[in-house]
């Protein structure tokens, strides 16, 4: 009974696990889901794409080789019937020391000079960026403060229940589409972490902090964002949405930010947790 049971639970766990897959695959915003064929959303995920697809081939060719030296060894020198003899034992074998010794250490090399190679382009800053976005973490939220602009977008707290939903009320962050953005990203009261799941980089959002990454988004389109560190209570509905579009579509957007008064820096030391003044939320 016990084991049937837990059978039952184990089909039931990995048909979960198929759901949140399959539901995976529906969703238009999750890109770069997929490694590797998906396009470059930014002018950094193909070098990432590029490290990722390199490694799984040349760690899946080792794989390859032992598994097949393993199966190998256990066909061909399997126990016989009526064979009871020791077979013969091999010691300090030399170069076949040398061999496992020096080929993993070549591979490691090789995957640290690329990953370092790799991680240099991805943290590469411009000194002159086109576009600069002051984002910062809150219990349980986002705002954006455009600095070209001097316009901001102050979020609040979306509830996620599971059905229904508040997704359309979702914080959002415009970028203008080929423009080099620079994030200087902070955080108003506790650890956060700043995550755009297409563009494969985020980044902690530390608190007295200023965090600075650069990324060009290529590929118009929306694209889901959420924090990526356990911040508290209501982490899981600490999410927000980027909306990649055209320079004139961005423009249009920052005017509209203007003309609704949402303009200065939400830098203000006196600013709370909500980028009010004054007040509790
Ligand atoms: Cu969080």
């Amino acid at each position: 009974m016990v084991q049937k049971r837990s059978r039952a639970t184990r089909v039931a766990g990995i048909g979960a696990i198929v759901a949140l897959i399959l539901s995976g695959c529906s969703s238009e915003t999750v890109r770069n889901g997929f490694l590797p064929s998906t396009p470059d959303v930014t002018n950094k995920t193909g070098d990432m794409i590029s490290l990722w697809n390199g490694s799984w081939i040349a760690l899946l060719a080792v794989g390859v080789l032992v598994w097949g030296l393993m199966i190998w060894a256990l066909i061909v020198y399997r126990k016989r019937k009526g064979d009871n003899e020791m077979p013969v034992q091999l010691q300090y074998h030399v170069p076949l020391e040398l061999m496992y010794t020096v080929i993993p250490i070549v591979l490691v090399g090789v995957l640290f000079v690329n990953s370092q190679r790799t991680i240099e382009t991805v943290l590469e800053l411009d000194d002159n960026p086109d576009i600069t976005i002051d984002v910062y973490g809150k219990q349980w939220s986002w705002d954006f403060y455009y600095e070209d602009y001097d316009v901001h977008y102050s979020g609040e707290r979306i509830m996620v229940e599971g059905k229904g939903d508040d997704f359309e009320h979702l914080p959002t962050l415009y970028l203008p589409v080929d423009e080099n953005v620079e994030f200087r990203v902070h955080s108003r009261d506790v650890q956060h972490a700043f995550w755009i799941p297409a563009f494969l980089y985020k980044t902690d959002m530390i608190p007295g902090r200023t965090n600075v990454f650069q990324v060009t988004p290529t590929l118009e389109g929306t694209y889901a964002g959420k924090c990526a560190e356990m911040c508290g209570e209501f982490h899981s509905e600490m999410l927000f949405k980027v909306e990649v579009v055209s320079l004139a579509e961005f423009e249009d957007v920052m005017a509209g930010y203007e003309a609704e008064g949402n303009t200065g820096s939400l830098d203000d030391p006196t600013l709370n947790r909500w980028g009010n003044t004054g007040g509790d939320h």
